[in-house]
């Protein structure tokens, strides 16, 4: 019965221009490039060949679910709505152009736990101080380019989710995977 059906959460997951740029979301982007004859034509094979859209699959192996993705150039107003709290840090302008500076990969994920898990997944915000094995700790390096945001909590969630998502881009559905097994 619904009784017994976990509070479903979600949370604001969003790639940053770095990890976009560095080809962690696309999986063997020569391949995918290879793939499509209008990208050949106006695109180099970046010689980048990274795992299995690394940092999507960590999420989805976990066993999240994708309710919510696209990808955007926010402007710089935008991102400084986004990180608001943060206007009295020194680092708060360089932050704001830098994630207005190129494509964001923004995702809303869903799943009991994702906001504590998610930040889990992604790691410490310096990923000198991130643990191995998660995003941050395997991927990045400084601070000021650490691929990848979450939300802090339930609030955040809340917020960030709203201002990045119009309701209708959010999908809602039941995950059959049994019905896709023959
Ligand atoms: P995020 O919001 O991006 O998930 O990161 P966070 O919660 O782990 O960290 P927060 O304190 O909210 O900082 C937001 C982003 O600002 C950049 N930052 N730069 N000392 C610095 O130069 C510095 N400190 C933070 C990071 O990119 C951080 O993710």
């Amino acid at each position: 019965s619904s009784l017994f059906l976990p509070q479903m959460e979600r949370t604001f997951i969003a790639i940053k221009p770095d990890g976009v740029q560095r080809g962690l979301v696309i999986d063997r982007p020569n391949k995918f490039i290879a793939s499509c004859s209008l990208l050949r034509k106006i695109l180099k094979p970046s010689g980048y060949n990274n795992q299995i859209s690394e940092i999507i699959s960590r999420f989805e192996r976990k066993g999240f679910k994708l309710v919510g993705i696209k990808i955007m150039v926010p402007s710089k107003g935008f991102t400084q709505k986004h990180y608001h709290d943060l206007k009295e840090k020194p680092f708060f302008n360089g932050l704001c152009n830098f994630l207005s500076s190129g494509p964001v990969v923004a995702m809303v994920w869903e799943g009991e736990g994702v906001i504590r898990y998610g930040r889990k997944l992604i790691g410490a915000t310096d990923p000198q101080k991130s643990e191995p094995g998660t995003i941050r700790g395997d991927l990045a390096v400084v601070v000021g380019r650490n691929i990848i945001h979450g939300s802090d909590g339930p609030e955040s969630a809340k917020d960030e989710i709203s201002m990045w998502f119009k309701p209708e881009e959010l999908v809602s559905y039941t995950n059959n995977a049994d019905k896709w097994i023959y």
